[in-house]
């Protein structure tokens, strides 16, 4: 497989051309033009907020330039990118930008003009395609078609399958999660609290180039790894037994999206450890079934009854069988959310189609309902938490709660939950995880203790 030299722009173009055709008849007068996000401040005051691309525009040009702006003449199959009019107090401000010569060089585009050749440009046309209105393309809403659902339908089909050269971007920044997450677990002399775990993570990210996580890093400890998107990120692991660590770097925005849950002492506790292995055989049996043509809706569903399995054989469920079991919901007290979504330059990416009204409560949390296809990145990310709040309102259907030995449950709240989460390419025949940082329980322990052995002046640790 050629990676090609440049973000491939104009076959992304071609792509969502190709979708588009199978809509919309007439394409002759048509042209899709998108706007880049702007260099924005912070209210009442002259600091930047942190520049994030929108990621359709991206997809379409491959250039991270604010105030951008790209037109696809779909007659023509022509790529055109606006790049802002140079102003005097930028320049002096911030350097001079990319020249129109350079920035022709660097994107795989068919022509590079200044933004103010936009009007002419879109004068060609009777329909200018766009996503939406809004403050970048404001000034020419009178010549945009804006909203059109085939639109969106072409551009997430398109995004949906990744070329070879997202692919790379994607195993880029799984590399560098892997080390991100290797360097946490190695660090627990220099980790007394949660905010320590963030802090490793981050500077790892940052030393390998990756200055922004794909979203806030998720740092628990303890009954807190019960809550699935805890961010507080801020409590001291004291004598707890456990640790929940779920964070990606980002990579020319694209995502990775791994999560790692490990003991602080490096011996798993009995009731840890039983979790530990429930989890990774939902992984694992799932894991197994990824190839073209697999019902995601089905690995979702033989994740509960893999955890339903696990729960008799624990004890924490009794009074009925595993049929019965899965039938009440009982298991989406402990696993609520879904086995998992698409990933790229979202990290919950376009194109998966949930349905959160869905009368089946096991699938309602589901980001990805669709048939797996060559080329879907996907997270496998099973979990099973006891979430005081998740039991309570779970014991609200005593025909879950009846299936449930509250005695033995309660034993598992100390360590509030464990989630692995790996990100898988869907090959021609299979699957390839791009994750590399290890989820065996044994391994983990192992690089736990050994960096816990080099205690706490080994580490870079000025405060
Ligand atoms: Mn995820």
């Amino acid at each position: 497989m050629t990676i090609p030299q440049r973000y491939p722009a104009r076959q992304h173009a071609l792509n969502v051309k190709h979708h588009l055709q199978t809509k919309l008849s007439d394409l002759s007068k048509t042209s899709i033009f998108l706007s880049g996000s702007l260099q924005e401040s912070d209210k009442y005051s002259d600091s930047s907020k942190p520049f994030k691309q929108e990621r359709y525009f991206f997809y379409l040009t491959g250039v991270n330039i604010p105030g951008s702006h790209v037109f696809y003449d779909l007659n023509k199959e022509e790529l055109v990118l606006f790049l802002p009019e140079i102003d005097q107090d930028d320049v002096m401000w911030s350097g001079l930008p990319l020249s129109i010569e350079d920035a022709s060089k660097k994107f795989d585009v068919d022509k590079v003009v200044y933004s103010n050749e936009i009007p002419n440009y879109l004068s060609k046309y009777d329909v200018n395609l766009t996503t939406d209105i809004d403050k970048n393309n404001q000034i020419y809403k009178n010549q945009l078609t804006p909203g059109q659902t085939e639109l969106f339908y072409a551009l997430d089909e398109s995004r949906i399958i990744k070329d070879s050269y997202e692919i790379e971007l994607l195993r880029k920044a799984a590399k560098i999660t892997d080390n991100c997450h290797y360097a946490v677990m190695s660090a627990l002399p220099i980790e007394t609290n949660e905010t320590h775990i963030h802090a490793e993570f981050m500077y790892h990210a940052i030393r390998q180039g990756s200055k922004h996580t794909a979203y806030d890093p998720i740092c628990c400890s303890g009954p807190s790894c019960g809550t699935l998107h805890y961010v507080k990120n801020d409590d001291d692991l004291g004598t707890k037994q456990s640790i929940l660590i779920d964070a990606g770097a980002e990579w020319e925005n694209y995502a990775a999206d791994v999560t790692r849950s490990f003991p602080i002492n490096g011996e798993w506790s009995k009731e840890h450890r039983e979790i530990y292995d429930s989890v990774k055989e939902m992984q694992d049996k799932t894991l197994e079934l990824i190839k073209p043509g697999q019902s995601w809706d089905e690995l979702h569903l033989l994740a509960h009854k893999v955890l339903i399995e696990r729960f008799l054989k624990l004890g924490i469920f009794h009074n009925g069988t595993k049929e019965e079991i899965y039938e009440s919901g009982a298991s989406t007290i402990f696993f609520p959310h879904g086995l998992g979504h698409l990933l790229g330059m979202d990290t919950h990416d376009v194109g998966g189609h949930p349905n959160y009204e869905d009368p089946d409560e096991k699938l309602q949390y589901l980001r990805l309902r669709r048939t797996l296809q060559k080329g879907y990145v996907v997270t496998d990310e099973p979990g099973i938490y006891f979430s005081p709040f998740l039991v309570e309102n779970g014991f609200k259907d005593v025909n879950k709660r009846k299936y449930v030995n509250e005695e033995i449950m309660k034993k598992y709240y100390p360590i509030g939950g464990v989630r692995i989460e790996d990100d898988i390419l869907v090959t021609e025949d299979g699957y390839e995880n791009l994750t590399g940082i290890t989820s065996d329980a044994d391994e983990i322990s192992k690089i736990v203790k050994a960096g816990i052995a080099k205690g706490r002046s080994y580490f870079h640790n000025v405060v």
